[in-house]
């Protein structure tokens, strides 16, 4: 095994850089964030890379190609985290791609393109609720809007940002052209190579997704005296729609997956006090945007008549949408080389979840490597786990993708 255990070891010491105790959290512009940025850069400079933050907080490695004028082939994955998160969810697809640098280096060889890997600053969205942050940027997808984000203190990205050391006014000139194509490594995070004996997959499309941001204004009161019949709950509302959400989904499941992933009590609650406002999320996936945009709609008629029949409002924000987005046939074909190379059974297979690659296909031809996950593909949880073996072989997958990839005369 040349690169599998030393994977599974680096994503160990990463998973020290939490903010969290006994749990892995590591959010945008914290103190963990610079951390397990100086020891990403730190390991590809190590593999023969030059490295360091980007304005916008990205740890990018580069090694050059064969010739100055080498066109870009990227790569790379997000070294945030959500909140209690499995420990190679985003990492994984980082130190795949220093492990093959770090091969290369050691055999002298260059590429006919420069490779640069991207360990993006925040995918997940947990501190600003903003999410893709880093890679929109290099799509030039980034906007003076998201400076005004704010996390749970009410601080602005831009003032994290700026605390950070980053640079807000140089966003725009992270924004990439010509890139050759963008390859992203990643756990399934679900459980079709794990159900089917498989080390690696190739991905054929990436799910779109909508988010809401739903609150229910009922009216508060007094637990023991208001009668039963009279009462505005608005956490009894707000249940039934979250059971709405799953009830609507359930019937489609071929073509939808719906979560109420945060659901609140505005201030709190009281024992001994009728909700009178709460706030839930929901956030729905689909292959197919035309499903998906349907589902937004039924879903805000049918919320909106168990409002009106238990006399609370409903608040409706949709906050974000993203379409659903294909790999590239022609780089898909050739992982599939790749993997054939090694002797694995090619496996095309959808992703259910988001990812950095969704918002690089803005810039160049996109594709992604699944590796197996173990533990039924549990992910979004500590339990998320990946065999050194698998680490390996995808790995090594990787590898030979890039020595047989030509790209494109630019
Ligand atoms: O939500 C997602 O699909 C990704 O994990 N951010
Ligand atoms: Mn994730
Ligand atoms: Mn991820």
């Amino acid at each position: 095994m040349k690169f599998g255990k030393r994977i599974l070891e680096q994503a160990d010491r990463l998973a020290e850089f939490t903010e969290d105790e006994g749990r892995l959290t590591r959010t945008y512009l914290t103190p963990k964030h610079r951390e397990a940025g100086e020891q990403i850069a730190a390991w590809m400079r190590e593999a023969g890379m030059e490295a360091g933050f980007d304005a916008l907080g990205n740890v990018v490695g580069r090694y050059a190609g064969d010739r100055a004028d080498a066109p870009v082939v990227l790569t790379g994955s997000h070294m945030d985290t959500v909140v209690d998160a499995g420990r190679y969810d985003g990492t994984f697809g980082i130190l795949t791609a220093i492990a093959c640098v770090q091969d290369l280096h050691k055999r002298r060889k260059r590429l006919p393109f420069a490779f640069e890997i991207v360990a993006f600053c925040d995918e997940e969205g947990v501190r600003f609720g903003v999410t893709l942050i880093g890679s929109r940027a290099l799509a030039g997808r980034f906007t003076p809007e998201m400076l005004k984000a704010r996390d749970k203190d009410g601080v602005t990205l831009k003032e994290a940002l700026v605390a950070f050391g980053g640079r807000p006014e140089a966003i725009p000139l992270l924004s990439r052209k010509g890139i050759a194509a963008f390859v992203e490594s990643h756990i399934e995070q679900g459980p079709v190579l794990l159900d089917e004996g498989l080390p690696v997959g190739v991905v054929t499309s990436i799910a779109g997704a909508s988010r809401v941001k739903a609150r229910v204004t009922g009216l508060a009161g007094h637990a023991g005296t208001v009668p039963m019949p009279g009462r505005r709950d608005a956490l009894a509302a707000a249940a039934e729609m979250a059971l709405a959400v799953e009830r609507h989904c359930a019937s489609r499941p071929r073509e939808l997956v719906g979560t109420v992933g945060k659901f609140a009590i505005a201030g709190g609650g009281a024992v001994n006090v009728i909700p009178g406002s709460v706030e839930f999320t929901i956030d729905l996936r689909s292959g197919n945007d035309a499903h998906r945009k349907a589902a937004v709609a039924e879903l805000q008629v049918a919320l909106n008549e168990i409002a009106q029949r238990r006399g609370v409002t409903l608040d409706w924000d949709l906050f974000f949408e993203l379409e659903a987005m294909p790999c590239d046939e022609a780089l898909q074909a050739a992982l599939a080389e790749s993997v054939k190379a090694h002797g694995v059974a090619v496996r095309h297979l959808p992703s259910g979840a988001g990812h950095d690659a969704m918002e690089l296909a803005h810039i160049a031809p996109m594709a992604m490597l699944f590796v197996r996950c173990g533990d039924g593909g549990i992910s979004h949880n500590p339990r998320e786990t990946m065999t050194a073996e698998d680490a390996d072989i995808a790995t090594s997958v990787l590898l030979h993708f890039l020595e047989n990839f030509q790209p494109p005369n630019p």
